[in-house]
């Protein structure tokens, strides 16, 4: 990675039309994926559920309003994630991805806006099914549609199982996602006893997810942040999983909880690598600018990307650009006019940041007023420009 060269570009969802383009091309690469393979891992679950079908009722939702959802039945999703939990018990807790590839931050249940993300096309050229991204974590809680999102990407997952690395966000847990949206949802669409029953099964695959991811050697990715328990990337590799209870492992509550100190506290200035009780979340640290440019040091890498915190303009630079947070829900709880971001990594290794507006067209759920305020927002269509580093957006 030469430089990190900054390309800001503002994609909209294109109406209606898109996916199901995107999907004709999917299913023939799927095709020709089962012709080369007898072992291709979703020709199994095909048995079973029809996965292409399955994913195609995901598809069409996004030309619906963000009210609608997908439905399912409870025996399905059971399938999907017993299938996703194989994958995640094979691969390693520091999961490795080649460039190029598009890391994703929190989702939070924003199914449109990850309908959006997933098609995002700098690079039209290459079909959905061949690209490769690496998600941060936190699809689920928050937003209304967590069981789409979480339920869209084991899919994706199934079908494309070294295109789509999913990494375990703090909400991926148990403790923080029966109070914050998920289980409710789940409950709603099943009903009280079925609903937890799958609840159930999906925190045990969330037990199993990998922490990190490492991209090309360079990139180091988790949901939180640097640990002062991270001396060597084997003590990420050496993470046993599944982990239910996540305080019993202290590296892994850095890897999903931590933040970085606001600079605006000295942080800059203090020249000595530190990881604090971190005072914002109640557990895990929060590590300084020098703790980074250490660690990069290190772990002999140029960048850190993480997410976990939500940023106006969906991305903010620390410690001179060796750590990023990448926050990719726009307009998260429908509250603050933030955009979101996501990172794509080059063939060759530099990176770049595509922002995603607010979606116009989103429906406000509550008061009039909102709705009038949402209304009003027209954007001027899609357009794509470079900035310099110099004139990006100070965040
Ligand atoms: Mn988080």
């Amino acid at each position: 990675m030469k430089n990190i060269g900054l390309e800001e570009a503002e994609v909209e969802l294109p109406a209606g039309s898109l996916p199901l383009i995107l999907l004709s091309a999917r299913t023939r690469l799927a095709t020709l994926y089962l012709n080369q393979s007898n072992n291709c891992f979703w020709k199994m679950s095909m048995e079973k559920m029809n996965i292409q079908e399955f994913l195609k009722r995901h598809l069409r939702a996004s030309s619906y309003a963000n009210e609608r959802s997908v439905n399912y039945t409870p025996e399905e999703l059971i399938e999907v994630v017993k299938r996703a939990m194989e994958l995640f018990r094979k691969e390693p807790s520091l999961a490795r991805m080649s460039p190029p590839c598009i890391v994703v931050g929190d989702i939070h249940g924003q199914y449109l806006d990850l309908i959006r993300i997933l098609n995002a096309k700098n690079d039209d050229k290459m079909a959905l099914s061949s690209k490769r991204f690496m998600f941060l974590g936190d699809y689920v809680d928050r937003g209304r549609r967590s069981v789409e999102c979480i339920t869209l990407m084991f899919t994706l997952k199934i079908m494309y199982p070294t295109h789509y690395v999913l990494l375990r966000g703090n909400h991926e847990s148990k403790a923080i996602n029966h109070a914050y949206g998920f289980k409710d949802e789940l409950c709603d669409k099943f009903g009280e006893a079925e609903g937890l029953k799958v609840w159930e099964l999906y925190n045990e695959a969330f037990a199993l997810m990998p922490l990190a991811g490492i991209i090309g050697s360079k990139i180091l990715c988790m949901h939180g942040g640097i640990s002062k328990h991270l001396t060597c990337l084997e003590d990420i590799e050496k993470i046993k999983r599944p982990i239910m209870e996540v305080a019993e492992c202290p590296l892994a509550i850095d890897l999903m909880w931590a933040d970085p100190i606001d600079t605006f506290n000295g942080g800059s200035l203090d020249p000595t690598p530190r990881y604090v009780e971190n005072t914002l979340r109640g557990l895990a640290c929060m590590f300084n600018e020098a703790a980074v440019k250490e660690m990069c040091l290190r772990l002999k890498i140029e960048l850190i990307v993480r997410a976990h915190q939500m940023m106006e303009y969906g991305f903010k630079f620390y410690a001179e650009r060796k750590l990023v947070t990448i926050f990719s829900a726009p307009r998260y709880l429908n509250e603050t006019e933030n955009k979101g971001a996501i990172l794509k990594v080059s063939k060759s290794g530099s990176v770049s940041l595509v922002l995603l507006k607010p979606r116009a067209e989103e429906k406000a759920t509550a008061g009039s007023d909102e709705k009038t305020k949402f209304l009003t927002e027209v954007p001027n269509g899609k357009k794509s420009r470079k900035l310099s580093l110099r004139s990006a957006p100070r965040v």
